[in-house]
């Protein structure tokens, strides 16, 4: 009796902590983000005024504020759920980094979690001032002079925020902060995929810096996945 007992309990403990840590499994939206028209042509940026980021590059760098890929694809999109969204998602323990690399945002742009921590890198050999416009977060900047450790932030609001260098104009990216853990960012095949979707109904947004936001309402009921794509009109300027 007593051992089945013990038997019984511990298999109750050991189902407790198999549903605490369930796989998430459920429904995924995934897609491709492209556009249309003829984007403006990315301006290359002198760094002669900064010849030790200006030595980093090979071949003159171009502007990033709209990046392409084959067949239309559209590069460093946001895509997430707005609404409806599942969790009310803790920060992953885990740090997203920005290196300022050759005078650039590497990489161009950082998505996170609101709280979650965001590591700033100078790996250059001159100073760097960051600076991200904040308007729902607190403003900050900092400066990095060459050599100095990195150092650490956190957002507690979701915010979608510009970031200059004070120091080099060209120097742009976004932080991206959002509640959701349910997110991606399109790389050079324009594709994202959102997995582990509890069944619901949820809006998906698609954000791109030149080109604003799209959304999109799609409904999950079981394991499917949803395909869906969002078409950018490319602005010539
Ligand atoms: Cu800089």
């Amino acid at each position: 009796m007593k051992v089945n007992q013990i038997l019984m309990s511990g298999i109750a403990v050991l189902a407790a902590a198999t549903m605490a840590v369930a796989a998430p499994g459920g429904g995924t939206v995934s897609g491709k983000v492209t556009y249309e028209g003829t984007p403006a042509k990315q301006k290359p940026i002198d760094m002669s005024k900064e010849p030790s980021c200006a030595k980093a590059h090979a071949t003159p760098i171009t502007t990033e504020a709209v990046v392409t890929g084959e067949g239309n694809t559209l590069e460093n999109v946001v895509v997430y759920i707005s609404a409806g969204a599942p969790d009310g998602a803790t920060a992953p323990a885990q740090a997203v980094t920005i290196t300022q690399r050759g005078c650039q945002y590497v990489p161009h742009l950082v998505a996170l979690q609101v709280n979650q921590e965001l590591k700033v890198v100078n790996e250059d050999q001159t100073s760097h001032n960051i600076h991200p416009l904040a308007k729902a977060n607190r403003e900050w900047n900092k400066s990095q002079p060459p050599g100095s450790p990195a150092f650490t932030e956190k957002f507690d609001k979701e915010e979608f925020i510009p970031v200059k260098c004070n120091i080099h104009p060209w120097m742009h990216s976004t932080f991206a902060v959002m509640k959701t853990s349910h997110y991606s960012v399109t790389a050079g095949n324009g594709g994202f995929t959102l997995p582990n979707l509890p069944p619901g109904k949820y809006t998906i947004t698609a954000w791109h810096e030149s080109y604003g936001t799209q959304t999109q309402d799609v409904t999950i009921t079981g394991s499917e996945t949803k395909t869906i794509s969002f078409v950018f009109k490319a602005k010539p300027y």
